[in-house]
């Protein structure tokens, strides 16, 4: 075979594989060409017949023959290849020059939102910032509250308890710490505790069987009514940008004497709203002095020292603070109500 005709199938050869349209025609090619049997072997099988000096030849022609075939085979893999991908990037419309799709913000769950505000705010006035359990003693939730067993007060708490001996409980409100505070710190000192609070109770838009308080309570000697007035009209001023007018109202918590309902002046209206039910008054917190057994209680004398306390409904301030209207929505992990509170 000339070097022409050499020529010839090789052009022949690379004009297949150039035409190839997939996989199995270049699998055609080689068997065509490279195996067993194939144009190749041929030439290779028709050296020994030759002169010597023409063997030399076609043998290296043969050789550079197969190379530039299989070469061709490899390059036109490579293109079938890459013009797959791109069929599949097509039919699934990726298109790699648009930005990448931008990870998922978290924010903040509203309570905490409005429990870090508060507690910003109350320390700017020096209070420390405690942590209580949520499954307490009977003691600490009750008993050093001066609710021993078979109070009749105990009703006011629908409590999950936790063992059958009645010891161990859900702590029902942030209280308990007051007395663990008492405990830990000598006086004169000022404390709020956030936290949750749990009650078996009948759920409702304003009633939630988990919900969140607040606790604030100062103890010094000489600590009066008028230091829990403002406090709290400064921790108001604080929260709403302007002065809001409070009043107390009697109230009854058998570890506070005397106890109040603290309300305050409807920061959403003049005359009446659907949030202050059109009394222009919003009740706020309970509060109270610290009863003198619960000074006792937790190792304070109350002959020297006296306290204020007072037990905000963080969930309710939330509500009230975002105008939500169904206490559910807190605690319900819906993330299209949690993510209009983004921030
Ligand atoms: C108490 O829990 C007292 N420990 C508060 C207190 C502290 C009084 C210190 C005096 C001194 P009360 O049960 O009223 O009180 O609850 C306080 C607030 O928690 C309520 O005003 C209300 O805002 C909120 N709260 C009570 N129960 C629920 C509930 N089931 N769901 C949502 N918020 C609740």
């Amino acid at each position: 075979m000339s070097p022409e005709e050499l020529g010839q199938v090789q052009a022949e050869a690379l004009g297949r594989v150039k035409g190839a349209a997939g996989a199995a025609d270049l699998l055609g090619i080689e068997r065509d060409y490279l195996e067993k049997g194939g144009v190749v072997a041929k030439i290779l099988a028709s050296i020994p017949s030759l002169a010597p000096e023409q063997r030399r030849e076609l043998g290296s022609g043969a050789n550079r023959l197969k190379q530039a075939i299989q070469k061709a085979i490899e390059e036109r893999e490579g293109e079938l290849a890459a013009e797959e991908l791109e069929r599949e990037r097509k039919a699934q419309g990726f298109d790699p020059t648009l930005p990448s799709a931008q990870p998922r913000r978290g924010s903040l769950h509203p309570v905490t939102q409005v429990t870090r505000e508060l507690e910003d705010i109350f320390a700017s006035m020096g209070y420390a910032i405690l942590d209580g359990p949520e499954v307490e003693l009977d003691y600490y939730n009750f008993e050093a509250l001066n609710i021993p067993k078979d109070h009749p007060a105990r009703e006011m708490y629908d409590t999950f308890w936790c063992d059958r001996n009645n010891h161990l409980l859900l702590r029902t409100h942030t209280s308990p710490v007051q007395i663990r505070a008492l405990e830990r710190f000598d006086p004169p000192f000022r404390a709020i505790v956030p936290g949750r609070c749990f009650r078996n109770e009948t759920v409702d838009a304003s009633h939630e069987h988990t919900f969140h308080q607040m606790e604030g309570l100062v103890v010094g000697k000489g600590i009066t009514v008028g230091h829990l007035i403002g406090t709290m009209k400064t921790f108001l001023r604080e929260m709403f940008q302007r002065d809001l007018e409070v009043r107390l109202r009697p109230g009854y918590f058998p570890f506070v004497e005397p106890g109040f309902e603290l309300d305050v002046r409807c920061p959403f209206c003049e005359g009446g709203c659907s949030v202050c039910k059109r009394t222009t008054w919003i009740e706020l917190c309970p509060c109270g002095m610290v009863h003198p057994f619960v000074l006792r209680y937790g190792g304070v004398d109350p002959e020297q020292y006296t306290g204020f306390a007072f037990g905000l409904g963080l969930s309710r301030l939330v509500m009230l603070r975002f105008q939500i209207d169904d206490i559910r929505h807190l605690m319900g992990g819906d993330l299209r109500f949690l993510e209009q509170f983004g921030c």
